[in-house]
């Protein structure tokens, strides 16, 4: 594999020439863990082979990041300062991208959740079932033309339902968005992957999006071949957690083009901002100014036209359970978004003091214990 198969162009190379100068090496970010970053970087004898390593994010660039769009991303092109046996690999910095696919998260600053970066399509994997969302393929529709990445829809499981309905759910998305290809596929038996080969240019990167379950990872491993991984991440004892993908991931296919597995619904709540969340009780929202108190908790309170509306069955019971929930979620989002700090490496270095100072007091301990031993 070489830097040009995985997208690296003249543009990165003029941005990264300063950075060559330090003896800095370019890397592009395959994984993103909450405390380091996996990429790829060329092998030691500067060769054509590429190779993995996990690296930590300079303290600099983490403060210098406005948002936290600004941080380094799966698919995002650094520059690494390689480090020894003692020494962590540094990201040193990010280099400008060429696309973005990312999420805003408005609230009193502007956040927001990059899902790939240089990214030239964006695929959404849904199905003409129990996943088929006209309003969520909107938003998506939306995020994507702000990218700059080309839209691509697979509605996929065609082998579930009817062909008639699976065409008819395509055509309803391609009058939602003219310039989004929409391709009916079934990923599990490979049928129409052949329609990607197209996209999947040598340096093309595609994302794959959808709901939790839908089968990017199936469409993934088609794409791969027999040999990926992922598998292996299945907890034998439990069964759970079955294939189900818990982070981005950037897979360079055999054949060419690189695709982004992406966690599903499980993990939609952490791109999911806080706007989105509101404006998705916005028709509930609506509701709660007919209420008859301007403070109505929507619980016991006297007059509520929430609850009037749950009891004529205008309105399901578990989403007016969701909109009370509304402000934990929110909560919890804010919590996920800190989490992102500990890529930093002062964090590395704070964690490795202290499991140097936890190995001093270890052995320090076995001492004493010897000499009580001895006494
Ligand atoms: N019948 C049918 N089942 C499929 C198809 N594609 C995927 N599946 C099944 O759907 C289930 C979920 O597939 P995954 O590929 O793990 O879904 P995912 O989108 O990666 O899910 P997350 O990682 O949780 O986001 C698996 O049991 C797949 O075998 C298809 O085209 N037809
Ligand atoms: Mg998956
Ligand atoms: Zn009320």
């Amino acid at each position: 594999m070489t830097f040009a198969e995985l997208g690296w162009d003249e543009n990165f190379a003029r941005a990264f020439a300063p950075y060559a100068a330090r003896g800095w090496v370019a890397a592009r970010l395959i994984r993103e863990t909450p405390i380091n970053y996996s990429a790829f970087v060329p092998d030691e004898d500067g060769g054509d082979e590429i190779e993995e390593i996990d690296c930590v994010l300079a303290g600099k660039v983490w403060h210098e990041a406005a948002t936290d769009a600004d941080l380094p991303a799966v698919g995002d092109w650094v520059a690494v300062e390689l480090g020894d046996e003692n020494t962590d690999h540094v990201i040193r910095a990010r280099l400008p991208r060429r696309s973005c696919f990312s999420r805003k998260m408005p609230g009193k600053t502007v956040e927001e959740q990059v899902i790939g970066a240089n990214v030239d399509v964006v695929a959404v994997v849904t199905d003409s079932g129990p996943d088929h969302n006209p309003r969520r393929m909107e938003r998506y529709f939306a995020l994507i033309a702000r990218s700059g990445a080309k839209a691509v829809v697979l509605v996929n499981k065609a082998d579930l339902f009817p062909k008639a309905h699976n065409e008819a759910c395509a055509d309803e998305l391609r009058e939602l968005c003219p310039e989004a290809d929409v391709h009916v596929t079934s990923a599990l038996g490979g049928k129409g992957l052949h329609l990607l080969k197209k996209y999947l240019k040598t340096g093309v990167t595609m994302c794959v999006v959808g709901s939790s379950g839908v089968g990017k990872s199936t469409l993934v491993n088609q794409l791969y071949g027999e040999d990926w991984q992922w598998t292996s991440e299945v907890n034998d004892v439990t069964g759970k957690g079955r294939h189900t993908t818990t982070s981005r991931e950037l897979v360079p296919l055999p054949k060419g083009g690189m695709l982004i597995d992406n966690p599903g619904m499980r993990e939609i709540q952490m791109w999911t901002d806080e706007q989105t969340l509101r404006e998705s009780f916005a028709d509930v929202e609506a509701m709660s100014a007919e209420c008859r108190f301007a403070d109505c908790k929507h619980g016991q309170d006297k007059g509520c036209a929430i609850r009037a509306a749950v009891a004529e069955g205008k309105l399901d019971l578990q989403r007016l359970e969701s909109f009370l929930n509304l402000d934990d979620e929110i909560e919890k989002l804010r919590h996920l978004a800190k989490k992102r700090q500990m890529t930093v490496e002062r964090w590395a270095k704070r964690n490795s003091r202290v499991k140097a100072r936890n190995l001093n007091d270890r052995i320090q301990l076995e001492e004493d214990e010897r000499g009580e031993w001895r006494g």
